[in-house]
């Protein structure tokens, strides 16, 4: 980075905030969200001052309610290799590999963000990123024509393009070229309601999956959502009504907790809106199409590789239990065996801490910076009150729980079915490189923290 470049946090937080801006303009009942979203963090932090001094020691309070992730769906290996370029320019890499085939969409997934501690605070901002495949599409013929559609589009502007080859040619940009590229790149995430297909071609690919008709038929892969951060997610959910807004059934993830982990999410369904098509005559025909939403999370603890498995395996039997309906008949049901079969999974940090069902971050009490040269293990000095620890807040996301996303926008009608068919290594061939795995991530992190605790009081001689 030269000395006249901005850090790619700076181009992320603007990217974010002008997306932010554009979405609000675009879909105004997400500005309705955003406004509900931050009256409940003002009254939860109000309801509770130890919360509100906790988020102030490690997180920036007046960002609370701001944006966490987007999502945007990709039509071909091109555009995902691209974009994977333009997304580096601010910071943002691969995490994680997700298969949605299983929950009967037709695509895989990847989520850029930034890595490390301090990226990661100065803004979170994440993009849930997927590629169609049209590999798991039954009617061939249609597959090879989505194909021959999408390599026509161009979803970049030729300023994004340039502008992401400066920035990888000088190792970053200044500040009037990260403005320029913030504006060009927002491009690609704008709506478009011109399709470029005929209405013919629009139904025919919708009657395959609403999904491909959703990736296919526009000029570019718009931003399907937004999600800012809620403190208390339960309460948003049952207030949407109220604001005039139609949560889906149910939240997706873990129940309500007093520990909370891993990932809440839940979204407002995706609104019906005018589009037009040019048909073969050069006559346009007006339809409607629905494809975007608002969603609100709200993030636990990361899991290890253990937690996680026990993380599954609750879930999976809960939904032995209750499979949560489109139309939200059974929420209640759903929601009481979620709640009893996660009685299994402890409940307090020392318990999940103790058991390795999660990462945290170690740090020395006060008792710990004031006490002489000690040599020991991390335990130990816990024990002693010498060392104490936090979670790490999960960054990443969830495979059943961004299918029940995915599906909650798609309308209530029947589920489609397709065999799992996990292909990493095709989607990192079509990235052009490899996904990173979120556990070293977060393992990283911690190791770090215990290593820095270990070494401060080697040093000691107070
Ligand atoms: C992405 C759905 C997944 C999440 O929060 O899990 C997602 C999409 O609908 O394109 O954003
Ligand atoms: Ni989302």
């Amino acid at each position: 980075m030269k000395s006249d470049h901005i850090s790619t946090s700076d181009i992320r937080s603007a990217f974010s905030a002008a997306m932010s801006a554009m979405y609000r303009e675009e879909v105004p009942a997400y500005g309705t969200l955003m406004e509900l979203v931050g009256r409940v963090n003002d009254e939860t932090l109000a309801a509770q001052p130890t919360l509100k001094e906790r988020l102030q020691a490690i997180d920036y309070l007046d960002r609370i309610s701001e944006e966490r992730h987007g999502a945007i769906r990709l039509g071909t290996a091109a555009e995902l290799a691209m974009m994977a370029r333009v997304f580096a320019v601010m910071g943002m890499y691969p995490v994680g590999y997700y298969d949605l085939s299983t929950a009967g969409v037709p695509v895989h997934s990847t989520a850029f963000r930034p890595i490390g501690d301090a990226e990661l605070k100065r803004n979170p901002f994440r993009v849930f990123t997927s590629l169609l495949r049209l590999d798991l599409i039954a009617d061939e013929e249609l597959g090879e024509a989505s194909a021959q559609i999408l390599s026509k589009r161009q979803i970049f502007t030729t300023g994004a393009i340039e502008l992401t080859e400066k920035a990888e040619r000088d190792g970053g940009l200044g500040k009037e070229d990260a403005q320029r590229f913030v504006n060009e790149v927002l491009e690609t995430f704008r709506w478009h309601d011109e399709a470029n297909v005929d209405a013919a071609m629009y139904h025919r690919l919708h009657d395959a999956h609403r999904l491909i008709a959703d990736v296919v038929s526009f000029k570019g892969p718009h931003i399907n959502h937004l999600t800012p951060r809620t403190l208390d997610i339960d309460q948003v959910q049952s207030l949407m009504p109220e604001y005039g807004i139609a949560p889906k059934a149910v939240v997706e993830g873990p129940p309500t907790r007093a520990c909370p982990i891993l990932l809440r999410q839940t979204s407002f369904k995706a609104l019906e809106e005018p589009v037009s098509f040019c048909n073969a005559d050069g006559a346009w025909e007006t339809g409607s199409h629905t494809a975007r939403f608002g969603e609100i999370e709200q993030r636990g603890v990361a899991l290890t590789p253990k937690g996680r498995a026990l993380y599954d395996t609750l879930l999976d039997n809960s939904r032995k239990i209750v499979r949560p309906a489109a139309d939200g008949s059974n929420a209640r049901d759903y929601e009481a065996a979620l709640a009893q079969s996660f009685a299994e999974f402890p409940d307090d940090w020392s318990t999940i801490r103790a058991e390795g069902l999660g990462y945290f971050t170690y740090s020395l009490t006060a008792k710990g910076k004031a006490a002489a040269t000690i040599r020991g293990n991390i335990e130990t000095l816990i024990d002693q009150g010498l060392v104490q620890f936090d979670p790490i807040v999960y960054e990443d996301f969830l495979p059943v729980s961004a299918a029940g996303i995915f599906q909650s926008n798609l309308g209530d009608g029947a589920q489609q079915e397709f065999v799992a068919s996990p292909n990493q290594k095709r989607f990192e061939t079509d990235l052009g490189m490899k996904v990173l795995n979120e556990f070293d991530h977060y393992a990283g992190i911690e190791q770090a923290s215990i290593d820095a605790c270990l070494q401060a009081l080697s040093k000691q001689d107070a």
